[in-house]
């Protein structure tokens, strides 16, 4: 048998291992996200920047729920420009580094995807999901005509491999995953936080200045897992699963379900930054004991045993 190897190409982005943290919950300073690559973690994902800078939302911007958080933060960031140093910065580290980053129209995409191109990111995850600027921009995620247009404008600005970042606030998952392959996406993210809403019983009105927020943690587990699962039948691109991880467990299922990697966020807030490197050593031990020596032998694998299942179930109906 050969050697085990943890280590993933997706999509032409080449990692040590395909477990990265979400966009988002440690922003983007690099000596940050250097800790997360530190901690074992196979490269890191920037909070999502934009073409000029942003405050966000007014706080409260994030409250603890039952089996996770809610956030309406907003978008806040310092504008493409300052991103720039900061991603040399990562680079300079030695760390894999995927851009997170959106626009409020198709050229203020390419723009920012040019820029973060140049400035050295190794792959770019085009945000079409932030459920928390749906009434300022509408959401691109839901939108398949326009995700197709903006993801072909931005393949057109960058030789990087391009991550589409969907939404799980959708009817049909598979078909906008489906116009951002035919928008050349070279794989997609799946799935951003899903839309809710939190009360405060003593003020009798909604905890977060923005009313709703954008649901992760534990709790968006099974429907994010879905939604890989979909995807990952729709697409021939590679998907990247999100949502609810935090143990090696979860990582499993994912891949299982069809991601060739895993982004973890929220977790980080309850488990610490050493959650990366548990999840990267509790994978390498399941490989081991399972006989896999790489993972992209894990992948789908899950939809291949539905077949059986889905057969057996067919002989036996024969039978009766
Ligand atoms: O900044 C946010 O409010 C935010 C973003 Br950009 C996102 O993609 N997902 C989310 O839950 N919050």
């Amino acid at each position: 048998m050969s050697k085990l190897s943890l280590a993933v190409d997706v999509a032409g982005l080449r990692l040590r291992n395909p477990v990265m943290n979400a966009a988002g919950v440690l922003g983007m300073s690099p000596p940050i996200l250097k800790r997360v690559y530190d901690s074992g973690a196979g490269g890191v994902v920037t909070k999502s920047v934009g073409p000029v800078p942003r405050t966000g939302h007014q706080n409260p911007t994030l409250v603890r729920v039952s089996c996770g958080a809610l956030n309406a933060m907003g978008l806040p960031n310092p504008g493409a420009d300052y991103y720039v140093e900061e991603i040399k910065a990562l680079k300079e580290m030695g760390v894999p580094t995927v851009a997170s980053f959106f626009g409020g129209s198709v050229q203020e995409f390419a723009d920012v995807a040019r820029k973060l191109t140049e400035a050295g990111a190794d792959a770019l995850e085009l945000n079409a999901s932030c459920p928390n600027v749906a009434d300022e921009m509408g959401m691109l995620a839901a939108d398949a005509g326009n995700l197709e247009r903006v993801t072909a404008a931005v393949k057109n600005e960058t030789r990087l491999p391009v991550f589409v970042k969907l939404s799980p606030n959708v009817t049909n998952i598979k078909t906008v995953a489906k116009a951002a392959e035919w928008g050349g996406a070279d794989a997609i993210t799946a799935v951003n936080t899903l839309m809710g809403i939190a009360i405060d019983v003593n003020f009798r009105r909604p905890v977060l200045t923005n009313t709703t927020g954008g649901l992760s943690g534990p709790a968006v587990k099974p429907v994010a897992l879905r939604c890989v699962w979909e995807v990952s039948q729709a697409v021939e691109i590679p998907v990247i699963g999100c949502g609810g991880i935090a143990t090696w467990t979860d990582a499993v299922e994912y891949l299982l379900a069809g991601a060739s990697a895993v982004e973890v966020g929220t977790a980080v807030m309850t488990h610490g930054f050493e959650v990366y490197g548990e999840i990267v050593e509790g994978l390498g031990a399941y490989m081991a004991e399972n006989g896999f020596s790489r993972v992209e032998e894990v992948v789908g694998l899950a939809h291949d045993a539905g077949r059986d299942t889905q057969s057996k179930v067919d002989r036996c109906s024969i039978r009766v």
